[in-house]
């Protein structure tokens, strides 16, 4: 058995979640209930992000405090996931004083360690990122995201060296080739530390709504010298030394493209002055686009989109959570770019979902009630489904540990594909009751049964629902992967049953 401890990003709190955040979060909790089911000991934990001056504004926006603020949004973010079945572990917030202690010691040891000084930061700062800007990276003045007006920015502030870290960085991604995934954002991170590091300002005198600097209580800590440490504090760093070395070599940052700067150089180099391993690993997945743009709040709030076609919530409403986590894990790699569209959850749940899989557990439910008496018979060992099985199986488990749910899911429709043309050649539904359909039934009871283990990170309730139909016991997600998929175990004799469709077809209109 081995160890994944998985992280999310912490999302920001000044607004609730957005189909974006769902996108890394689904992902995330998908590759967390892949380990699980793979007999690994897992910790996933994702959280909110709730200092800096954004949540400072939304506050006051809204007249309320920042604590009053960041304690609804935040509950938003909790109540979302739990619609969206998020099987996190812990959920952390950054105002919590475990985070406290951890942060002020992770910098307090940076700070004996000689890497922080004091100086003067001048320059541009956008606030919806919390990031500051050179001119030349800046549009013209105007932040390349957000497009908004850059804010002009003079403080003394305490300042990490980073640039003392560039070789060791360099040497740290030369050792570990897979350190970034994929390829391209590693060679991203490579070329950003090649260009050359120049120290960052890590503590802000102009807000309060922040960590406190323990050496200098005039400054808070800037918000993602707090954030970056979310994912120390959650396995009790500067608390609990065996707990963070039982898991943070097993560490793994599931992040938007947009943050890679911060997971890829700050943070390894932060680790690195703390006198502690970098993160073993990050993936950095794409941005859902509308219209060739990053979805965001801001496009509802312009009048772009409806609020309620990018809020998870609305939309696993009206189109049922899993065939949701569905569109989010299937319809784009995670890595790369992709439209996100109503009309593309509706493609997906009528293909794949209504027509393939739904028809598949339809079509074998109906013929073994009608001609088995309901009772599901044995497969056989030499099905010529097994073939086909074996090589989904295997490809599945290997997308599924690099990060690859998309190509998980292409290979199990490759099975639900072959069992549906493998139901076409034989045609059950005309055959005479007796051991030739009974044969047939089998090897199509078999292939469900293997392809309810296959989505059940991804859609864990259709899985279970499906695990109940087929009249087995426990649950799909609780099967030790590597034996249980091994062909010719769907037990003779288990009661099948017919049930509603589980996929309704949506007509266009709808
Ligand atoms: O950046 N497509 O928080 P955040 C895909 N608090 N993923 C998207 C997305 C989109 N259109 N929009 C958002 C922050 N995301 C910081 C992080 S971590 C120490 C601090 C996802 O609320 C994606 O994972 O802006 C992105 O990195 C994250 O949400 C940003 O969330």
């Amino acid at each position: 058995m081995s160890r994944f401890y998985l992280t999310t990003p912490i999302y920001y709190v000044n607004d609730a979640p957005h189909v974006g955040s769902a996108y890394t979060t689904v992902n995330a909790d998908a590759l967390a209930r892949w380990h699980r089911l793979a007999g690994d000991d897992v910790k996933f934990l994702t959280g909110t992000d709730e200092h800096g001056q954004k949540m400072a504004d939304a506050a006051a926006k809204n007249g309320v405090s920042p604590k009053e603020w960041t304690d609804r949004t935040s509950e938003r973010f909790r109540l979302a996931w739990d619609v969206l079945n998020i099987s996190y572990d812990d959920f952390i917030r950054t105002t919590e004083p475990r985070h406290y202690e951890t942060v002020q010691k992770f910098l307090s040891t940076i700070y004996d360690n000689g890497y922080i000084y004091k100086d003067v930061y001048k320059g541009l700062y956008c606030v919806s990122c919390e990031d500051y800007y050179t001119l030349e990276a800046s549009d013209d003045g105007r932040c390349p995201i957000h497009h908004s007006v850059l804010t002009q920015m003079e403080e003394e502030n305490w300042f990490f060296r980073l640039s003392a870290f560039q070789d060791r960085l360099l040497d740290y991604f030369e050792a570990h080739p897979g350190f970034v995934t994929p390829d391209t954002k590693y060679n991203e991170a490579l070329s950003f530390i090649k260009g050359g590091l120049r120290d960052i300002s890590i503590t802000r005198t102009s807000i309060s709504w922040g960590v406190p600097v323990p050496w200098d209580e005039r400054h808070v800590f800037y918000v993602w010298y707090d954030a970056l440490i979310n994912y120390l504090s959650a396995i009790g760093y500067g608390r609990d030394d065996d707990e963070v070395e039982y898991w943070w070599p097993w560490s793994n940052h599931l992040i938007g493209k947009e943050i890679l700067r911060f997971h890829t150089v700050w943070w390894p180099a932060m680790c690195m002055a703390a006198g502690l391993d970098p993160v073993h690993h990050v993936h950095v997945n794409g941005w859902l686009l509308i219209g060739g743009e990053k979805l965001g709040k801001t496009m509802a709030a312009e009048g772009a989109v409806k609020i309620t076609d990018i809020e998870p919530i609305a939309l696993s409403q009206e189109f049922g959570v899993d065939p949701l986590r569905y569109y989010l894990l299937r319809d784009t790699a995670l890595g790369n770019d992709g439209e996100f569209s109503l009309e593309g959850i509706a493609a997906r749940y009528n293909t794949d979902l209504a027509n393939n899989l739904g028809n598949l557990v339809a079509r074998v439910a109906a013929v073994v009630t009608s001609k088995c008496a309901g009772v599901g018979p044995a497969p056989r060992s030499d099905s010529s489904l097994r073939e086909v099985a074996d090589a989904v199986t295997a490809d599945a488990a290997r997308a599924w540990e690099r990060f690859a749910p998309q190509r998980a899911l292409e290979a199990t429709w490759e099975l639900i594909g072959a069992t549906n043309a493998y139901l076409e050649t034989h045609a059950p539904w005309k055959m005479e009751p007796g051991d030739a359909l009974e044969a047939v039934m089998g090897d199509a009871l078999e292939a469900i049964r293997l392809v309810a283990i296959l989505i059940s990170p991804a859609m864990p309730g259709v899985a279970e629902e499906i695990w109940r139909r087929l009249g087995l016991d426990a649950s799909p997600s609780a099967v030790p992967f590597t034996t249980a998929v091994t062909w010719g175990q769907y037990p003779r004799g288990r009661h099948v049953t017919k049930g509603d469709s589980l996929f309704p077809r949506i007509q266009s209109e709808q």
